[in-house]
């Protein structure tokens, strides 16, 4: 599968997990919700879910790039800004 087409689909939340692959929002066509969750679970105050969305997207054969905010607003860029102080490196 293709995971980086969107498919008139929308991002959802503040990971903005995208609701053709990995959420259900009972609109988008085609949709897979692979992480089985409504995307609407995605817009609460709880993270939880979100992030074991995104563990499960990270775990798709193109790794990170599966997760299109990623590809659009981190690849290959300079993040060191926003890990500075963490011990994620
Ligand atoms: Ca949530």
């Amino acid at each position: 599968m293709d995971t980086s087409q969107h498919f008139s689909s929308t991002e959802y939340g503040m990971l903005q997990i995208n609701s053709f692959w990995w959420c259900d929002d009972k609109e988008t066509k085609g949709r897979k919700n692979l992480c089985g969750v409504l995307c609407e679970d995605l817009l609460d105050d709880d993270i939880t879910d979100d992030l074991l969305c995104l563990k499960r997207i990270v775990k798709d054969p193109k790794g990170l790039k599966a997760w299109i905010p990623w590809t659009e607003n981190c690849e290959g860029k300079d993040l060191s800004q926003y890990t500075k102080g963490c011990s994620c490196n």
